[in-house]
């Protein structure tokens, strides 16, 4: 754990002008304290995201219609597995221990992404959530890449590459189901109803009702703001979904010639408030999974601690 610095303003002030230089923060810089809790909120939630994740997903594995689709479905989740260790190592580096940002996880005190905590009702889910969520997660990471904090920014890059796969299987599976059987369109045009509005909610709240922008965009973590990411995500999309055929459930979509811009409806902010807090469909089931996977993997952690305290103790012998 770095001791902590007293936040002088001339410190700030030149931490402030390192930034508007584009210069990259590193672990052992000196900076705000503020600007450290702000990244460990944002990437702990982060890398929660990524494990929680894996559950909505992980839950088809054994019912994939083909080896292949449970191979590239199995490669992904184990994907989402290695995003959120690396996250979890880059918030290391702000002095914070994995344990304790697990402990808030599993004891409901952390935040994820409201996103997981919708069910995956058919194997049609799967592939809309490599289409939008992961989707989305390109749109929202690829400015993280850019992001200030250096351990983080370089984690997205890798993580970004990774989300274009997902994107492009999910993508590919989706459009393989709209030229399906008539009950496999229907099944395609039912998830992507779902999924639709959920994915919009993930990147959170309006700017104007967004507390957290003004502060990360001035330290340069966040480099566009919530309403232009959901702009560039809804604009992307909507042509790939009318090149499949399906339809987004959203009567007020409409081009807007002068912005470039497709234009949609009112978010229900009431449902995203409803899940953030706690009350979503699938809140409840993601965490006791989450606490049974944690409990049943102890004997794992006690393994590798015993293993690294001999490796330890020889080490010692042989100096
Ligand atoms: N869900 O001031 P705001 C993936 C919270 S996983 C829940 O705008 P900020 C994948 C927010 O935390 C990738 N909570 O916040 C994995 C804040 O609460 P606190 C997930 C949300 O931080 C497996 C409050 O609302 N991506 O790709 O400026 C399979 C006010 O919001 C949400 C990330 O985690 C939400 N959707 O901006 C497939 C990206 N939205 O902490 C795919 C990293 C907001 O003040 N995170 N809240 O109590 C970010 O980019 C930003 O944190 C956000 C929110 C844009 C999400």
């Amino acid at each position: 754990m770095q001791t902590p610095h007293t936040d002088d303003p001339a410190r700030v002030a030149a931490f402030e002008a390192r930034i508007a230089r584009g210069e990259v923060i590193e672990p052992k810089d000196w900076m705000p304290d503020r600007y450290r809790k702000q990244l460990v909120r944002m990437m702990s939630q982060h890398a929660h995201s990524e494990i929680v994740g894996m559950l909505p997903e992980g839950n088809w594995i054994t019912r994939a219609p083909s080896l292949r689709r449970k191979m590239s479905l199995l490669a992904k989740v184990q994907d989402e597995a290695g995003h959120g260790l690396y996250i979890y190592c880059g918030t290391e580096t702000l002095g914070v221990d994995r344990h304790e940002l697990v402990g808030d996880l599993l004891s409901g005190k952390a935040k994820y992404s409201s996103i997981f905590n919708y069910p995956t009702l058919t194997w049609a889910d799967v592939g809309v959530i490599g289409w939008f969520v992961d989707g989305a997660a390109i749109v929202n990471q690829t400015m993280l890449a850019k992001a200030s904090y250096g351990p983080y920014a370089r984690a997205m890059v890798r993580i970004c590459k990774e989300e274009n796969f997902h994107k492009r299987q999910g993508y590919e599976s989706v459009a393989t189901l709209a030229r399906g059987t008539p009950g496999q369109r229907a099944m395609v045009q039912d998830a992507v109803n779902r999924w639709w509005w959920p994915s919009l909610m993930m990147f959170g709240p309006n700017d104007k009702d967004s507390p957290n922008s003004a502060e990360l965009t001035r330290w340069g973590v966040k480099k566009k703001g919530n309403d232009e990411l959901r702009q560039r995500f809804v604009n992307l999309t909507v042509p790939q979904a009318q090149a499949v055929h399906l339809t987004l459930p959203d009567p007020a979509l409409k081009y807007n010639e002068a912005s470039g811009n497709w234009e949609f409806g009112q978010i229900d902010w009431d449902e995203f408030w409803t899940v953030v807090k706690g009350d979503g469909p699938c809140n409840r089931e993601r965490l006791a999974a989450r606490r049974k996977a944690h409990e049943e993997g102890a004997w794992v952690r006690a393994a590798a601690e015993a293993h690294a305290a001999k490796q330890r103790a020889s080490t010692v012998a042989a100096a």
